[in-house]
């Protein structure tokens, strides 16, 4: 017997409770993936087909409506209010290859004001060059990328750890360089490519009552069809890439958004709604992210709005345990970015973000590219590690855990350079 959405986010704030439903405890057994049919990203709602590229822009405002009002909410169209960039810090760096810039990204409406910083270094080059950009967003601080002293500590509101203070988490000075293994920007720069990084906390903190802490409590308060933080972080990142826009160093026909994990589910949906991304890059983004809701394999609809209410709009926990309601899936999210570049990437012990699910959403989103004349992940069986595939639509699973790696930017480097 199905429960009502009503009866189950009732009982959802009571742990035994929820723990007892199907779908709170992960399944990993492929046998145990149920029988599923994904909606068509070429179909419209009212059965007509989509024929030719050019009839692509209406259906991709369709699935975007519907991803608005049934994942991850509406974001404001517009800004009530004002937005500076102020320039804080422009230094050598690297040595004298870079320039590490620091710009406070300030929104005001009426007597309310939020801000965040966007990290800049851009390779040292001729002022009229123009170079490819990684805008990415990271965990726990710009200053937690690179040992460098030079890099401002978060001046936000940070959540508190697990003890509930706030000095010893990462945020603070102790986090200096603690996450240099995931962001190799010696090897990015050395490749002529410029990096952006915003903490995503900066932008609205991640904790159920962050929302009044960040850019959200700028506007109305958000219905049951409203944005969730992770539209609030994809909306940050576009006001990032406004800024960009600004500046003639950087190239902005060749933008890549990049996040891991919840920021790669926010990466992916600032990229399938701002078409000023060339390429979109999901990092081991998992449930809500690349992966398919449906086989509801490791994390789930139900466990992702349990355990993080949060991140997505209201109107999502309808398909708690009823996935199959979805009027989208998650290979949509992925169409959205057609005709513009993609890619995907898992690590092979990572089954709570379902890499097999991952990469199917990757297959089913291909079609559009098709229509396009590209080639989009252009195979339906699932590579081994280590062998990246596809055109459009890039993929790659590789050895290890929930991750950013050497390899992995390894790949996104090439993906990058790779756009014409
Ligand atoms: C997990 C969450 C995942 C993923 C991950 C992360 O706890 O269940 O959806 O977002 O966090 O962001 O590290």
């Amino acid at each position: 017997m199905r429960h009502s959405a009503a009866f189950i986010a009732l009982f959802a704030a009571v742990p035994w409770f929820a723990k007892a439903q199907p779908g709170f405890t992960p399944n990993y057994d492929e046998a145990a993936v149920p029988q599923y049919q994904l909606p068509d990203p070429l179909v419209y709602e009212n059965g007509s087909a989509v024929a030719k590229a050019g009839d692509w822009p209406g259906r991709r405002s369709e699935i975007l409506s519907l991803f608005e009002k049934h994942v991850y909410g509406r974001t404001p169209s517009h800004i009530p209010g004002t937005v500076t960039y102020e320039k804080r810090k422009s230094i050598s760096f690297m040595d004298g290859k870079a320039v590490l810039e620091e710009i406070r990204i300030r929104i005001s409406v009426k007597e309310k004001s939020r801000f965040f910083d966007l990290l800049l270094i851009k390779p040292k080059a001729a002022e009229q060059t123009k170079f490819r950009t990684f805008l990415t967003l990271n965990f726990l601080g710009n200053h937690t990328l690179h040992p460098s002293p030079e890099i401002s500590l978060p001046e936000s509101w940070q959540p508190p750890n697990k003890e509930g203070i706030v000095e010893q988490n990462r945020a603070t000075e102790k986090g200096r360089g603690h996450r240099v293994a995931r962001w190799p920007i010696e090897t990015i720069i050395g490749s002529g490519i410029a990096f952006a990084s915003i903490c995503y906390n900066d932008i609205e903190p991640d904790a159920p009552d962050g929302i009044d802490k960040g850019v959200r409590a700028l506007f109305d308060p958000p219905g049951e069809g409203d944005w969730g933080s992770l539209g609030a972080w994809a909306w940050g990142v576009s006001r990032a890439m406004d800024y960009l826009a600004t500046d003639p160093q950087i190239d902005q026909k060749r933008v890549a958004v990049m996040g891991h994990s919840r920021l790669g589910k926010a990466s992916l949906w600032a990229g399938a709604q701002d078409q000023r991304f060339a390429l979109v890059i999901s990092n081991n983004s998992g449930c809500g992210g690349a992966a398919l809701s449906r086989r509801a394999f490791g994390e789930t609809v139900l466990r992702i709005n349990h355990n993080f209410p949060h991140w997505f709009c209201k109107n999502f926990r309808s398909y708690n345990n009823n996935e199959a309601k979805l009027p989208v899936d998650q290979h949509q999210l992925i169409a959205l970015i057609a005709p513009r570049r993609v890619h995907i990437a898992s690590a092979k012990e990572d089954l709570w973000a379902d890499p097999r699910g991952e990469f199917l959403a990757a297959v089913h989103a291909s079609p559009v590219w098709k229509l396009h004349g590209l080639t989009g992940i252009g195979q339906s069986e699932m590579p081994p590690i280590h062998q990246p595939v596809g055109g459009h639509v890039r993929y790659h699973i590789r050895a290890g855990v929930h991750d950013v790696t050497d390899y992995d930017w390894d790949q996104y480097i090439a993906s990058l350079l790779a756009v014409p």
